[in-house]
This record gives structure tokens, C-alpha cells and sequence, in this order.
């Protein structure tokens, strides 16, 4: 028999970095909270990076009733990052790594009475990932901690978290039926084993065939089996598993039970507005349904190992996953160890979980850190140990734009993936169908897929005339669009990953009009909004029932006669209604647009198989300010009537390649360049190292260079005089 108690109450919180005798005075002191728990909340996700990362304590005592057990372990579903375990004052153990389970053994050190104290430390340091990142790394004990109570003769607790039991089925599609192979770790002689209503006693391993075997078969059917081990002292564990076949094909994408699947998604991360990520089940379940309302079938689970609850809901709703350990943006001499423990805990805690397709080595590794032999090594190292721990998943890598496609790094994992930021950050959107031609067409041997893109929008933001960096709902709904289009003309990507689900912290952001807040996300922090966007994707994915959305629902006043309504719908044809009366009817394919003249208030009603969208827009003088985030940036979009550029001459609106191809417009920008690199210092020169970025920069127009850049209208306009001086 195993007794789990799980010790939510009865917890006293200091945040202080004290020695271990001082606080275990404070068992029955302090501040009293409940887990799960983070001291980040508010100051993780208000902005200024200025988040308290330290040591604190988390003491409590157990009681006589928690204690009783032949065996005893305290088992920690999270603590961020490093944590030490004290029992009545002695240390037995010390954890690094804030994202997986792990498990002490409490049993011959307890007392009569006895204090847990553990602290708990989110401190930068240089051996335990992540260090630097686009994301809070908030501290605390933010999952649960839970006594595990068993006889003298058990399965396993302590190697790495161990669930004490590893499910292989092999399906063979053709004969429709799956070998299992079931192992336990265990200190007795022998064990039953029971899968499919069959039991067997082995004294580790069992292997089972399943005939007519129900497939796990993504959204359609996530059929689930359950594999039982039981010991004859009464301790038992049990997982579930499902039997599929997953597969890439550099041509033709992802392939799931022999049909091809293309994997199309999002990635999550875990965190939510006033809770950080000390995260109740509702909580996870909540995320899972808008992921199901979304239509997606696949999600990359960045840049951490999450919750064991999370991969459970999507074994239930067949989400193909993608999971990583957060060794990212910069590499650390002294992380070695620590990348490969993470790896080993996140394989052996994830191994059962059907939904996993494959282990993520790295994000954005060379962002910060150069492609040497020692970051080489850190990879094959990964890699090997992948691959041993787990023959039957592909290994992969999130690389960074600037990383070259002919890279050594590139030939470590079995797969790869780029994130591209192409008409957000840096360039143009056409950029990314160009990056990912010239790779399938360089490599067409190779599995590629796009692990991350996205632009931020705050949903109070406006504009008829988005423009990338604008944070406009509409730019996000234009720049998704665009990469939707993109991606269904490659079906070779075998996943694609909009980043993000959901806006989340970065307590060092400050930008769009938020404090603290990536705001990339379809959906808002709190979950309670859903962006444009994520409408685009629920009508290209989710095929369940029909559906429609009226764009722009937010951007209620406009000042133009005529104005687009823009409709995102799964059904193929789509009616817009203006006070009642029918506008047009227009087939297509998940966009539809309509013109219509504004003149008052007007209600607007968008129709599509007995369902419909309304909102309610009408025309105003002025341009309503409470809609522009960059007041500045806003009017240059203006400045040029075609007009007033003439055509024979260079202008701002020449790309930087074309301007560079003439020695002495090129001179111009050159000199002008070299100006701001010396502002910038070590910056300016990656970029002048970097070909690959120097290409990139060649492909931008000098206006959108200059506006990221952040130049003022002034030095616009008269670099602009300038090259309108220069015949081309
Ligand atoms: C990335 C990172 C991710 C960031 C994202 C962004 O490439 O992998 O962690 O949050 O870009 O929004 O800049």
C-alpha cells in the first residue's frame, strides 16, 4: 500500500537567506501560505527586471500521522531553481534544475518531532539553466510537495524522479497490433504486471502484444491503455500509455500512424497574470481548452520541462508534443552537468506520456554564445543521451535566425527547427518564405520545421494601416496571416509553433504599452481575451463546427469613408450584414474582406452557415489617440506621397542592398551607419561579423531599417533629401 499526502497547508515563508537553525525557528512563525506558491507574483510581472531572485525558506513541521510509514519520501514537483532539504536542521539533499520532480527519502533521519525546512533559490548563478532568457524565472515551491508513504519493499522513488515504471509499445500498423514492453525498478524479487487485462509475474520486465490494437491517434482518438506493476507488499504504480507511430519526412512533414499529419500549433508557456507559475489543475485544464477551441494538434511545452498534470491533458487530448529542457539563449561553461541532468529527469519523467513526439536540446543557443567545439560537445553529449535513454523519439533544436544554415550544430539533432521573427523584429515578412526556400532547396534531405514566430499586440491598439512594430491587433492579425499562408504552401515543415499561446513575463519588457509582459501571445496573460488572431487559427484548424469572427471588434472608431471589415471563418462562403442590409456574399478560404463606406454608427454582421459575428463600429473625425501606442512612429507612415519621391532617384524607400550597390548613395547610409555602430559598441559588431544578418539587413528597406532603429522623423526626412539627390 502507498499513502500520498499532499502538503498543501501548514507552510512558513521567509524571505531571507538565513542558515538553517535560524529557520526552523520559524515553523510556527512567519508568514503562513499555501503551496503552491511563488514570491514573484507581482514583482515577476510588473516590469523594471527588478524581481527578487534569492534564497527563501518554506518550513513546516510534520506531524506524527504524515510521518508514519515503513519507508518514507518527500517527493517536489518544482522548486525554482536550486532547493536544499533539511529535516530537523540535517541536509539530505540539494536539487538543481527549477522545472522537474524529484524525490528525498526521509525515512532513518526523522525525529519525534520533526521540521522540514527547504530552501529555495532563484540567485543567478553559472551552472543551472535558464540564466538568461525572455522570461520571469520565478522562485518558490510553485507545484506540489507531497509525503509517499510505502512498505520496506517498493518501487524506485529516488533515480531521477522516476515514475518506477517505462512503457515501449512498438506498433506494427500493418498486423494492427502493438508489442509492449513493460520495465520496472523495484527492491523486491518479483512483481505482476497487468496491461490489457493480462497479468504477468516477471521479476523486472514483462512484454505484452496487444492485437487489434486502438491506436493513439492525435485530436481524432487519444486512446489511452493503462500498464499496472504491483508488488506483493501491496506497493503499486501505474501509467498510462498510448500506441502510435509518429514520423518525418523531409519532403513531406509529419506523419502520425503511417498518414501524413502536418503538426500545426503553438507553444505555452505556463505562467498566468497574479499567479506566476504557482498553478492550480483548473488552471491547466482552462489552457488545455482554449488549445482544443484553438484547433491545434500540436504544442511546443517551452522552454522548460512543465507540469506532469499538463502532459497528462495532452495524452487525453491528443496533442502532439514537443518538449525541451531550458538550456537557452547562452551557453555556460560550468551548465554541462546540469543540461544533461535536466535531459535525463525530463525523459525519465516524460517517457510514458504518448504525446511527446520529441526532446528539444537547446533554444536559441548561439544567440549569446559562439559555435565552438565546447558548445558542439554540450550537443552531441545531449544528444547521445537522448538518444540512449530513448531510441524511439527524435531529438530536435529551436535555432536562432542569425545562426548559418551550413552550421556544424545543425547536423547534431535529428531534426531541426529555426524561429524567425521576419517582419517583426528584423526584415520584411516575405523573408521567411525566402529563408525557408533556400534551405529546403540547399538541405532538401534534411526535416525542417518553424519552432517560433510571432509579433506582440495589446489589444487597446488600433490601426487601419498596421505596420510592424505598431502593436496593433491588426498588425498581429496581418503578420499571422501572412505566415498561415505561408506555412500552408510548405508542407514540408514538419511542425509549426506560433510563439506564443498566450502573452507571459518578461519582467525585463518594457514595451507596447505593458510593463513586464511578452505580448505575443493570441490570447491575453489572464486568459480572459482572445486577439484577433487567434481567430485566424481557429478558422483555419478547428474543422469541429462551424464558425465565424468579425475582425476588429475593438477598433470601434474609425476616421476613413471607406473601411475593411475582415471576417475569419472555417465555413467557405461568408454574408456581411451593415444595418441589416446584406453587403455581399464571398467564397473563399478562412479570410474574407469587405469595403464597406462608413458614415454613423453601424452595425456590422457577418453570417456563415446558420452562424454569425456582430460588432458595432461607426466613423469619428478624429483619429481616436487612446489607439496609438507610438504616437511618434505613427504619423511617419504618412510622410512620403508617391508623389513626392521621384522614382529616378534613391530614397529611404530603396532597399539598404540597392542603396549599397552605388558607391556613393552607399557611401551615404555607410557613413551614417558607422555613426550609430559606434554607439552601440560590441552590437553593432555581431551584426558586421554576422553574413548571414548582413544579408537579411541587405533585404529591409531603409525606412523600416531606420524606424527599428528608432531614428527621429528629423534624420529620416533629411537622409531622404539626401538620397533624392543621388540618380540611380
Ligand atoms: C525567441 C525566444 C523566446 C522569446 C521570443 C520573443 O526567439 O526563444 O523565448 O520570448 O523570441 O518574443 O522575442
Amino acid at each position: 500500500m502507498r499513502k500520498i499526502t499532499t502538503l498543501t497547508e501548514g507552510w512558513r515563508f521567509l524571505k531571507a537567506a538565513i542558515p538553517v537553525d535560524t529557520a526552523m525557528a520559524y515553523a510556527t512563525q512567519g508568514e503562513a501560505v499555501t503551496l503552491p506558491h511563488t514570491w514573484n507574483v507581482i514583482d515577476g510581472q510588473d516590469g523594471g527586471n527588478d524581481y527578487y531572485r534569492g534564497t527563501c525558506w518554506y518550513v513546516r513541521e510534520l506531524t506524527a500521522e504524515e510521518t508514519d510509514a515503513e519507508r518514507l519520501f518527500l517527493e517536489i514537483n518544482g522548486a525554482a531553481m536550486t532547493a536544499e532539504v533539511y529535516l530537523n536542521g540535517e541536509k539530505l539533499a540539494r536539487h538543481e534544475g527549477g522545472y522537474s520532480t524529484f524525490r528525498v527519502e526521509l525515512s532513518g533521519h526523522l525525529a519525534e518531532k520533526n521540521i522540514l525546512a527547504i530552501s529555495v533559490s532563484n540567485e543567478d548563478n553559472t551552472s543551472v539553466y535558464p540564466q538568461k532568457a525572455d522570461f520571469t524565472f520565478y522562485g518558490g515551491l510553485y507545484r506540489a510537495v507531497k509525503l509517499i508513504a510505502v512498505p520496506e519493499e517498493h518501487f524506485e522513488l529516488l533515480r531521477d524522479g522516476t515514475p518506477g515504471i517505462k512503457v515501449t509499445p512498438v506498433v506494427d500498423l500493418e498486423k494492427k497490433s502493438a508489442t509492449v514492453t513493460v520495465e520496472t525498478w523495484h527492491n523486491g524479487k518479483t512483481v505482476d504486471i497487468t496491461v490489457n487485462g493480462e497479468t504477468k509475474t516477471v521479476e523486472r520486465t514483462a512484454e505484452f502484444v496487444i492485437e487489434n490494437v486502438r491506436l493513439w491517434d492525435g485530436l481524432e482518438d487519444p486512446y489511452l491503455y493503462t500498464a499496472t506493476a504491483k508488488l506483493p507488499s501491496g506497493d503499486e504504480v501505474s501509467t498510462r500509455f498510448g500506441c502510435r507511430v509518429f514520423a518525418c519526412d523531409s519532403e513531406k512533414g509529419f506523419f502520425l500512424n503511417g498518414r501524413s499529419y502536418p503538426l500545426r500549433g503553438v507553444s505555452r508557456h505556463q505562467d498566468r497574470k497574479g499567479k506566476g507559475n504557482a498553478l492550480s489543475y483548473e488552471d491547466h485544464k482552462a489552457d488545455m481548452a482554449i488549445i482544443r477551441e484553438l484547433g491545434a494538434n500540436t504544442l511546443r511545452l517551452a522552454h522548460y520541462q512543465h507540469a506532469q498534470e499538463f502532459y497528462d491533458l495532452c495524452d487525453e487530448n491528443g496533442i502532439v508534443v514537443w518538449a525541451e529542457i531550458p538550456y537557452i539563449t547562452m551557453h555556460m561553461s560550468g551548465g554541462r552537468e546540469n543540461t544533461l541532468s535536466q535531459m535525463r529527469e525530463l525523459i525519465t519523467q516524460c517517457y510514458n506520456h504518448p504525446c511527446v513526439a520529441v526532446w528539444g536540446l537547446s533554444n536559441e543557443i548561439t544567440a549569446a554564445s559562439a559555435v565552438n567545439e565546447e558548445l558542439l560537445e554540450n550537443h552531441r553529449a545531449l544528444n547521445e543521451l537522448c538518444h540512449r535513454m530513448d531510441p524511439t523519439r527524435l531529438t530536435t533544436m529551436a535555432d536562432v535566425f542569425m545562426l548559418e544554415i551550413d552550421s556544424p550544430i545543425l547536423e547534431i539533432p535529428d531534426i531541426n527547427s529555426y524561429n524567425l521573427y521576419f517582419g517583426w523584429y528584423l526584415g520584411e515578412l516575405e523573408q521567411t518564405d525566402e529563408f525557408f526556400d533556400e534551405y529546403h532547396a540547399k538541405y532538401p534531405e534534411r526535416v525542417i520545421g518553424f519552432s517560433e514566430y510571432g509579433a506582440d499586440a495589446n489589444p487597446a491598439f488600433h490601426s487601419s494601416r498596421p505596420e510592424k512594430g505598431d502593436y496593433t491587433e491588426e498588425y498581429q492579425a496581418l503578420y499571422h496571416e501572412h505566415m498561415l499562408a505561408m506555412i500552408e504552401a510548405r508542407p514540408y515543415l514538419w511542425a509549426t509553433h506560433v510563439w506564443n499561446l498566450f502573452d507571459f513575463a518578461a519582467d525585463g519588457r518594457d514595451e507596447g504599452g505593458k510593463h513586464g509582459e511578452n505580448q505575443k501571445g493570441l490570447v491575453t496573460f489572464d486568459r480572459s481575451l482572445r486577439k484577433d488572431a487567434f481567430y485566424l487559427y481557429k478558422a483555419a484548424w478547428n474543422k469541429t463546427e462551424p464558425f465565424v469572427h468579425l475582425c476588429g471588434k475593438r477598433y470601434e472608431n474609425r476616421c476613413e469613408e471607406t473601411t475593411e471589415i475582415k471576417v475569419y471563418s472555417n465555413c467557405g462562403e461568408v454574408s456581411l450584414y451593415v444595418d441589416g442590409t446584406l453587403i455581399g456574399t464571398q467564397s473563399g478560404k478562412t479570410v474574407f474582406r469587405f469595403a464597406i463606406p462608413l458614415m454613423g454608427e453601424h452595425l456590422i454582421r457577418a453570417e456563415a452557415s446558420g452562424v454569425s459575428d456582430t460588432m458595432c463600429i461607426r466613423r469619428v473625425s478624429e483619429p481616436d489617440e487612446s489607439y496609438i501606442f507610438n504616437k511618434a512612429a505613427a504619423s511617419v507612415t504618412n510622410w512620403f506621397d508617391a508623389d513626392e519621391i521621384d522614382p529616378e532617384c534613391f530614397s529611404i524607400n530603396d532597399t539598404l542592398g540597392e542603396i549599397r550597390s552605388h558607391p556613393q548613395a552607399g557611401a551615404v547610409v555607410d557613413a551614417m551607419m558607422a555613426k550609430g555602430a559606434s554607439e552601440r559598441g560590441d552590437v553593432a559588431d555581431a551584426v558586421k561579423d554576422n553574413p548571414a544578418l548582413q544579408r537579411m539587413l541587405g533585404r529591409m528597406t531603409m525606412l523600416s531599417l531606420l524606424k527599428q532603429g528608432g531614428a527621429d522623423e528629423e534624420s529620416i526626412r533629411q537622409l531622404n533629401r539626401i538620397l533624392q539627390g543621388i540618380k540611380k
